[in-house]
């Protein structure tokens, strides 16, 4: 078969074979390929609960724009909100170039039926919460997100690249604010050590159940769109962090964490993984506090959408008259 045959023109086995062959060569599938529906559901699954977690994970780190300690503090953090929209954004689009709407997108988060990440239904209390967000929750997104930039779906693997180099900024910035709390008087530093209490299991689990009890991670990892399994990033998550605390004067809240030797990998202890369920099911701590309050942004947002739909009708209109 001509390696350059259109996909309307190959026989569904054919389309397969071909399928098959860009993902053996680790080449990348394009939105106007062939693919099988599997492979598309899977994407649409992944990448939309991707966005949502973007969009989601606005709201604890919005919170303390109003509350920033600095003019220079809050500068940064807005335009670190700015930047989780815009990732939301690049993602929608990828999700959209595999046959879906963004509306129907919205109406799944909003519904409560499309899962976004478990980690943005924790509260963030503190001003040293900016700083373990950034530093734990972005952390983790860099080490499960750069091998996403591989990731064989052509416009997901491109719009991770973009994102990837924004997240390390963030990761930095959340890292210099806890440093600077952690260095600072007794109270800064308590804050700082109590709010890493709190994150550092929740982004432990970002990265997915233990692999035994991750439905989707043998296929995905066969089509080539997880490269590695939630296990193993977890385990290079640790390995980056446990270094990073001692620089930062902080302890992490597991005593199990030692250096293995034989695995040349740092050991560390159980994770609640019936907190992680309950907070997949919609009883997380702000599990219902997330969802209400997208839901009003949207309702809010109706009359935009409609001016823009009416403009760009207006637009049409003219350039089909001209
Ligand atoms: N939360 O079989 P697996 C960020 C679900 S962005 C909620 O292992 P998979 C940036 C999973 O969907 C953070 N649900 O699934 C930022 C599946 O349910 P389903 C988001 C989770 O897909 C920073 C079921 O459990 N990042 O932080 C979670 O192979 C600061 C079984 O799991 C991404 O989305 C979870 N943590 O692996 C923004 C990265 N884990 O759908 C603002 C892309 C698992 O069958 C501020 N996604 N589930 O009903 C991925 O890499 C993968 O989708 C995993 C899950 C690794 C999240």
């Amino acid at each position: 078969m001509a390696k350059n045959t259109p996909s309307f023109a190959l026989s569904e086995q054919e389309a397969l074979a071909r399928f098959d062959e860009i993902i053996a060569a680790d080449e990348r599938i394009e939105p106007s390929d062939w693919m099988p529906d599997a492979y598309r559901k899977t994407l649409i699954r992944q990448i939309s609960q991707h966005a949502h977690s973007e969009i989601i994970g606005m709201q604890p780190e919005g919170n303390w724009i109003t509350r920033a300690p600095s003019l220079k503090r809050k500068a940064i953090l807005m335009a670190k909100v700015q930047d989780e929209a815009g990732h939301g954004l690049y993602l929608y689009s990828a999700a959209q170039t595999l046959g879906i709407g963004r509306d129907q997108m919205t109406e799944d988060l909003i519904s409560g039926k499309a899962k976004y990440s478990s980690i943005f239904n924790y509260h963030t209390p503190t001003w040293a919460d900016i700083g373990s967000i950034g530093w734990l929750v972005d952390g983790a997104a860099i080490c499960n997100q750069v091998p996403l930039c591989r990731a064989s779906y052509g416009p997901y693997g491109r719009a991770m690249v973009r994102i990837c180099k924004e997240e390390s900024f963030h990761q930095r910035q959340g890292f210099e604010i806890l440093l600077h709390l952690s260095r600072g008087s007794k109270a800064q530093h308590d804050m700082a050590q109590e709010s890493v209490n709190r994150w550092y299991a929740p982004a432990l689990m970002m990265f997915g159940p233990p692999d035994a009890q991750s439905p989707n991670s043998a296929q995905s990892m066969a089509w080539k769109i997880k490269r590695f399994s939630n296990d193993d990033l977890r385990q290079r998550f640790v390995d980056m962090i446990v270094p990073q605390s001692e620089v930062l004067g902080l302890t992490l809240p597991d005593r199990a964490i030692r250096w293995n030797e034989k695995r040349g990998h740092f050991d560390y202890g159980d994770l609640d993984w019936d907190e992680f369920n309950e907070v997949l099911k919609g009883r997380g701590p702000a599990n219902s506090i997330r969802l209400e309050r997208r839901k009003q942004a949207h309702d809010d947002g109706a009359w935009v959408r409609e001016a823009a739909a009416a403009y760009a009708a207006r637009e049409n209109k003219e350039a089909m008259a001209s």
